[in-house]
């Protein structure tokens, strides 16, 4: 059996969740973090020492970093769907994978998320947070661009590339902030709001974090 700590609000065990639907996997998922705490407890430290969610406990492994969890559950069950036995197929997803936990992620998530939604108003940096806005759209301006001809990130289908970029897109779109044009990211996000996985894992309703820098 399969266990995944962490809040149904928390952006990258949302990623987790969604893949998780998609395979079609059976799981059990412990609420950890925010206001359901626990990651500072020592039982929770000695399976996660860096003491965030996600963590995933798959028998004896234990598995923590978003990312490492994706393709940890996509090399296991997810093989000629989520999964290539051959290198030179898998790393145009970890590409994109990469890419999102370190590009797109600092500028939406930490940049606008987290400087403007979850900031309150009287501490906002408004500068940096333009600064912020303008790099995330910069960088769905390349996914628009990576779309062109493509249903998905990588073709015709959902691959582990459209994972944690894809999670970015709800609150993308949910929050208030100036977008450029974006047909094609637009499409894209309407495929996903499509798939059961996503609607019910990552589109989930973020307002009881709004101007709480707590965790
Ligand atoms: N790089 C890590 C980041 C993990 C992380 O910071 N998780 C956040 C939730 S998105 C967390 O544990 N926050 C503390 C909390 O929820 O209380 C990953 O991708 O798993």
């Amino acid at each position: 059996m399969l266990t995944i700590w962490g809040r149904r609000s928390a952006f990258n065990v949302q990623k987790v969740l969604w893949l998780m639907g998609e395979l079609g996997l059976a799981y059990e998922r412990i609420e950890a973090g925010g206001d359901f705490g626990g990651l500072d407890d020592p039982a929770f430290r000695t399976l996660n020492p860096h003491g965030r969610v996600p963590l995933l406990r798959d028998g004896d492994v234990l598995v923590w970093e978003s990312h490492a969890i994706l393709r940890y559950l996509a090399a296991r069950h997810g093989e000629g769907t989520f999964w290539s036995p051959d290198p030179a197929r898998r790393v145009a997803a970890d590409g994109w994978m990469d890419w999102s936990q370190t590009a797109l992620q600092p500028a939406f998530l930490t940049g606008v998320f987290w400087g403007g939604y979850r900031t309150p108003e009287a501490l906002r940096d408004e500068q940096a947070l333009a600064a912020a806005l303008e790099r995330a759209n910069r960088l769905m301006r390349r996914l628009e661009a990576q779309l062109e001809g493509r249903d998905y990130l990588l073709g015709e289908t959902l691959s582990l590339a459209d994972i944690p970029t894809g999670t970015n897109l709800y609150r993308y779109f949910e929050l208030e902030i100036d977008r450029p044009s974006l047909p094609r990211v637009e499409a894209w996000y309407a495929r996903l709001q499509a798939r059961p996985a996503y609607a019910e894992h990552v589109m989930v309703p973020f307002g009881d974090l709004k101007g709480r820098l707590a965790f």
